[in-house]
């Protein structure tokens, strides 16, 4: 049976400034913790870094023209905080604001809806310099630079992401430090736990404060903590302080003011230190929607003294303990990046917030696919067919969850091209459309095709 899609469901493919853009030092753009992190020895993978990248600063008309020749409605991409205030303070750089006006009206041009990313991860350097995200004096440099974005652009963009994914914001980068800026201090990442979670309300309430229509939302990356053996009270356990570690502390703070209570018993002082009185009020705001990133499903077998602390994964404090490896029924088919392929973990995620959470009126999945890395054969052609059935598997799940009531109401390709992947440089390819990083030249995959062909029909068939 097809899975068909409503007439309005927005069909889109996403991108951040920093995997795509390259021209790191051109037209006044300030450093960004990735320049510093990326450029440091050994962080990431081959030495690669986002100095090309996909070169969009400059080929932005051909990706633009490629995507409208998909059939693609939304492009979701983030701005370079950088670009436009280089020293993170709120001396304005034109010639940022002016890329980002050029990049907009070109996509209106297209037909293409914007959807902007305030925070994909380019910290201004200055001032990751006075603690970055550790330092509460980000939350107002913050609001600053979404009220200015919302000033420039609002009159075309209605649709604005504050942060993506705070989780790997606070936990990849302070604490486990395997994104920049790479610290490994678990006070550091409690706090910036807290001040990305003000930071989502404070620049919700700027944007508003100027374009009051604006549709406006939190992008939290999620997963279900999968219990291998339910009958274990531990892992029960485990498995309900991961999930309140990942999936519940920013929802629940716009939704209620408050975080989950085991965690912040765990937490302790290095809670109650940064959580100051009043903060409930300035936490709680009620988004637009929620922007979910779904990837795979996690597991746990158990959680026993004799397994991994989670503190050396470094992102829930001793004595927790649990074996999260991935199960053998999953090990035939894992990603090239080594994730499992769960498609119906996302039914279940979708289902899952719209129980827990039902004050969320929209849902967009802003990002969802897979590193598979499949090149051109000898004719050219890139034949990812297990990019083909992750994505026609995922979207058939996501089709379930609209028909069972869920308000799910677009969803976001990642990524509309192969890019810089962070700390795996340029190894993993999570594009619908091949880049020849050499050439900088473009192919659209078999799973881009699919895509159209999706898009067309309006359901997976
Ligand atoms: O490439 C990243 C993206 O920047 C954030 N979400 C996960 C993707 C794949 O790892």
């Amino acid at each position: 049976m097809p899975v068909k899609f409503p007439d309005d469901f927005i069909w889109g493919a996403a991108a951040s400034s920093y995997q795509i853009e390259g021209a790191f030092d051109v037209d006044g753009r300030g450093t960004s913790i990735w320049d510093t992190f990326s450029k440091t020895a050994g962080k990431v993978k081959n030495g690669d870094t986002g100095d090309v990248a996909c070169d969009h600063y400059n080929r932005y008309p051909e990706d633009i023209a490629l995507m409208k020749s998909m059939g693609i409605k939304a492009y979701r991409f983030s701005i370079a905080w950088p670009r436009l205030f280089p020293q993170g303070d709120t001396v304005r750089e034109e010639r940022g604001f002016d890329f980002y006006n050029r990049l907009i009206n070109a996509l209106i041009a297209a037909g293409i809806e914007p959807m902007v990313t305030l925070y994909h991860w380019d910290l201004p350097q200055t001032l990751e310099d006075e603690g970055g995200w550790s330092n509460r004096k980000t939350v107002d440099a913050f609001a600053h630079y979404a009220q200015a974005c919302a000033e420039a652009f609002g009159d075309r963009v209605n649709s604005w992401i504050t942060l993506n994914e705070p989780w790997c914001v606070t936990w990849l980068g302070y604490s486990i430090g395997v994104h920049a800026p790479g610290k490994k201090d678990y006070s550091m990442a409690v706090a910036s736990a807290h001040h990305t979670a003000l930071a989502h309300a404070a620049a919700q309430r700027a944007i508003k404060s100027v374009r009051p229509g604006a549709e406006v939302g939190l992008t939290v990356n999620m997963t279900n903590y999968v219990n291998e053996n339910p009958e274990d009270a531990s892992v029960v356990d485990a498995a309900n302080l991961l999930d309140e570690n990942l999936n519940r502390w920013w929802i629940d703070a716009f939704s209620t003011g408050k975080y989950p209570s085991k965690l912040i018993a765990a937490y302790g002082k290095l809670a109650t230190d940064v959580i100051l009185p009043g903060d409930d009020a300035l936490l709680k705001c009620e988004p637009d929607f929620l922007g979910v990133n779904y990837y795979s499903d996690s597991f746990i077998a158990s959680a026993r003294e004799e397994d991994k602390p989670f503190s050396e994964g470094a992102y829930l404090p001793l004595p927790n303990r649990a074996n999260t490896s991935i199960p053998e029924r999953f090990k035939g088919g894992l990603t090239d990046i080594g994730w499992p392929v769960t498609p119906d973990g996302l039914r279940v995620l979708l289902e899952r917030i719209h129980r827990d959470w039902p004050t969320i009126k929209a849902i967009y999945i802003t990002e969802n696919g897979c590193a598979i890395n499949d090149g051109p054969d000898s004719t050219g052609v890139v034949n990812d067919s297990r990019r083909v059935s992750y994505l026609r598997d995922h979207l058939t799940a996501v089709g379930q969850a609209v028909a069972a009531g869920v308000p799910v109401k677009g969803y976001f390709g990642w990524s509309i091209m192969d890019n810089f992947e962070w700390a795996e440089g340029y190894e993993q390819r999570f594009g619908m459309v091949y880049v020849d990083f050499n050439t900088q030249e473009r192919t659209i995959k078999a799973s881009g095709h699919e895509f159209s062909k999706i898009i067309a029909n309006g359901a997976v068939s």
